[in-house]
C-alpha cells in the first residue's frame, strides 16, 4: 500500500516539477512534497512507525530513493530557473557598441568668448577689420610708441611683467594699434580682442590675466562724435537696450583728448557693491582721440590724418552683461560656473 503510494507521489511531483512554470510554482512543488507540517513525504514518515521491521526498511529505502530523485529534480530545474534569468539580463544589457553615445555632454563656448566673437561680428559689419597681436610685446610697442617713454609716470599706472631680454607680457591690447598702423596704414578701421596681464592684486574686479578689446579708427576728419556713436552701437548691441553711461576726463598719454567712459553697475543698480568698488560705476571704457604723437611716430602724417581709439575691459563687460560679481569665477574653470552660459 505505502509503497505503492511513494511510487505515485514520487510520480506526480517529477510532473509537478517539470511542468512548473515559475520559481514559485516550483517552490510551492518542493513544500507540498517536503514541508515540515503538510508535506506528503511527511506524512507517509509519520506512518512508518507501525509497519514491521522488514517491510519498514524496504519502505525507507523506497522513500529515500523517491526523495533523492525529486530533490535532483528540483536542484535541476532550479539551475535551468537561474540561467534563463541570467539569459534574460543579459538580453536586457545588450548594448551596440558601435552606435553613438547618448547622453554626452556637449561642452560650449566661454562666455568672454561668445562676447568676444558678436563684437567682431558687429564691428565687422561697420567695416572694422579684426587684428591679433602677440602676447609677449617689447617695451617699444606696449610703451614707448604709445608715447610712454621710459621714466615717463604713465608707465606705473599699469604694474608689468617684465620677461628677461627686456620684453614684457603686454598690459594692454594697445601695442596692436601701433602694429597695425605699421602695417595698414591709414585709412583705418581695426579692432583687437586679447589677453593683458598685470601684475596686480587680484580681487572681486581685477585680475592679473584679463580680456580687453581694442579698437582704433584712422581717417580724416575724426571726431569725438565719430567715438561716441561707435561707442554708444557697441553697448546697445552688448546689453540689448539703453545702459547709463558716463563719460569723465581720463588721462592716457596715447589720446588727447582722453576719455573715461563708465557704466553704472549693473550688478548693484548703482547703489554700491564689491565690483564697483561701492562707487555705483564700473570703469568699462577708457578711450579718446589718438595723440599726434602717437599717429607721427607709426609713420603717419598727424596733419592729414586723426583718429580715435579705445580699450574696452571685455572681461568685466562679460561680467556686466551677465551680472557676475566676482572676476575669478570666469577663469575658475569651475563647470558648475560655466554650465549657466
Ligand atoms: C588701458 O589699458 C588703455 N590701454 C585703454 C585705452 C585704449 C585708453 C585706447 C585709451 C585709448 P586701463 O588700464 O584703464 O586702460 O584698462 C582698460 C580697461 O581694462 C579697464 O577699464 C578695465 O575694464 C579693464 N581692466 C584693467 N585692469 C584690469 C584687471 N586687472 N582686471 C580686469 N579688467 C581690467
Amino acid at each position: 500500500m505505502l509503497e505503492q503510494r511513494i511510487r505515485e507521489l514520487e510520480a506526480a511531483f517529477l510532473a509537478r516539477i517539470s511542468s512548473a512554470q515559475s520559481s514559485e510554482e516550483l517552490e510551492a512543488a518542493r513544500l507540498a512534497a517536503f514541508g515540515r507540517k503538510d508535506g506528503a513525504f511527511n506524512q507517509i514518515s509519520k506512518e512508518m512507525p507501525r509497519l514491521e521491521p522488514e517491510e519498514r526498511k524496504r519502505v525507507g529505502m523506497l522513500l529515500n530513493s523517491a526523495k533523492q530523485s525529486l530533490e535532483r529534480a528540483l536542484e535541476a530545474r532550479k539551475e535551468r530557473e537561474a540561467e534563463a534569468a541570467l539569459e534574460a539580463r543579459l538580453d536586457g544589457e545588450w548594448i551596440d557598441l558601435t552606435l553613438p553615445a547618448s547622453g554626452a555632454r556637449r561642452g560650449h563656448l566661454h562666455p568672454i568668448t561668445q562676447i568676444q566673437r558678436e563684437l567682431e561680428d558687429l564691428f565687422v559689419s561697420l567695416g572694422f577689420t579684426v587684428l591679433d597681436g602677440p602676447e609677449v610685446e617689447t617695451e617699444y610697442h606696449n610703451f614707448d610708441a604709445l608715447n610712454i617713454p621710459p621714466d615717463h609716470p604713465a608707465r606705473d599706472m599699469q604694474d608689468t611683467f617684465w620677461l628677461e631680454g627686456g620684453n614684457l607680457l603686454r598690459t594692454h591690447t594697445s601695442p596692436v594699434q601701433i602694429r597695425g598702423m605699421e602695417r595698414l596704414g591709414p585709412p583705418l578701421r581695426m579692432i583687437a580682442p586679447g589677453r593683458a596681464f598685470r601684475n596686480e592684486a587680484v580681487d572681486a574686479s581685477h585680475e592679473h590675466t584679463f580680456y580687453q578689446l581694442e579698437g582704433m579708427m584712422v581717417d580724416r576728419d575724426v571726431s569725438v562724435a565719430h567715438l561716441l556713436y561707435f561707442m554708444k552701437t557697441l553697448l546697445t548691441a552688448v546689453f540689448g537696450r539703453e545702459v547709463t553711461v558716463r563719460l569723465r576726463p581720463g588721462y592716457f598719454p596715447f589720446v588727447e583728448p582722453g576719455f573715461e567712459l563708465d557704466i553704472r553697475c549693473l550688478i548693484c543698480g548703482g547703489d554700491g557693491c564689491a565690483v564697483c568698488k561701492q562707487s555705483g560705476w564700473v570703469e568699462l571704457l577708457p578711450c579718446g582721440l589718438v595723440n599726434p604723437n602717437v599717429l607721427r611716430m607709426s609713420g603717419i602724417d598727424p596733419e592729414e590724418w586723426n583718429g580715435f581709439a579705445f580699450g574696452l575691459g571685455l572681461t568685466r563687460l562679460v561680467m556686466m552683461r551677465y551680472g557676475i560679481d566676482d572676476i575669478r569665477w570666469l577663469q575658475s574653470g569651475d563647470l558648475r560656473f560655466l554650465e549657466q552660459f
